[in-house]
């Protein structure tokens, strides 16, 4: 979701969460470190598949695969603009092998093809779009080579793009942010003073969202829906009264391993 445009969601990637699902990495920003649960995973995962097949979009479900215990976060592992790829090399090296699926997956409905190069290093949970600008982190997981391999790409596709400096607390940049729509942005209140987003034209509001609903902060919209993780009600109260249709989604076991709702997926037209 975080490259994709807010109108070109018609085709949704998601990856079944693996048996080996309670080892993925974790820094348990959200938790005191408890192990998520497979079945509750998997349950929670077929509730978020089921969410986009009824508002529409085809959903293309990949098998999971056991060596890659993170292989349901597919987010980070493509980096699709406007169904131009640029495959990125991914900062955790056990993960670099789950990409090989979904590029064979990904390639026959691109207009073109790329790859970060090595030093490079960019995670796709790294990219946020709001509108038509895109900002990105630089965090444990993306350095400065794959941060500007990536902005040569979107220079070619003529976008402008932005780098944010991501708190060391946090690991990616759609951890701590989303844009539901082009004219919203979702922050943590303790997070405004390290994320500044430069050239953010007028018309984007900033919400900031107090700390203790900072996962609620990253959000899926389709059209005039947002997607929400559960049991956020001020992100759910403050969503509402702009007028969007909420749909709460169960999260709690991917959010043990630092996963959030757009992690799961990659749109492209
Ligand atoms: C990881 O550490 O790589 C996974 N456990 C979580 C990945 C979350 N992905 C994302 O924010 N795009």
């Amino acid at each position: 979701m975080s490259t994709s445009s807010h109108s070109d969601k018609k085709n949704i990637i998601v990856r079944q969460p693996s048996k080996s699902f309670a080892n993925a990495l974790t820094t348990s920003q959200f938790t005191n470190g408890e192990k998520p649960d497979y079945d509750l995973a998997l349950k929670q995962h077929n509730e978020y598949v089921k969410t986009f097949k009824n508002l529409g979009l085809n959903v293309i479900v990949l098998e999971p695969e056991e060596d890659y215990p993170d292989c349901c976060f597919v987010e980070d592992q493509a980096l699709i603009v406007d169904n131009h790829v640029f495959f990125p090399i991914t900062g955790a090296p056990s993960r670099r092998g789950e990409q090989k699926t979904l590029i064979d997956t990904i390639t026959p409905h691109m207009k073109s093809i790329h790859w970060c190069q090595e030093p490079g290093r960019i995670d796709g949970g790294d990219v946020v779009r709001v509108g038509d600008i895109f900002y990105i982190g630089k965090s444990k997981r993306s350095n400065d080579e794959g941060i500007s391999q990536f902005q040569d790409f979107l220079i070619k596709l003529g976008f402008e793009s932005y780098v944010i400096t991501v708190p060391t607390y946090s690991l990616h940049l759609t951890t701590l942010c989303s844009s539901p729509n082009p004219n919203l942005l979702l922050i943590p209140e303790s997070a405004k003073n390290d994320l500044i987003f430069e050239n953010l034209p007028d018309s984007v509001e900033i919400i900031k969202i107090p700390n203790n609903e900072t996962y609620g902060c990253n959000t899926i919209g389709i059209e005039n829906k947002v997607i929400i993780s559960e049991g956020y009600s001020t992100v759910k109260n403050i969503l509402t009264k702009k007028g969007l249709e909420i749909i709460e989604l169960p999260m709690s076991e991917f959010r043990a391993v630092d996963g959030s709702l757009t992690c799961l997926s990659l749109f492209y037209q």
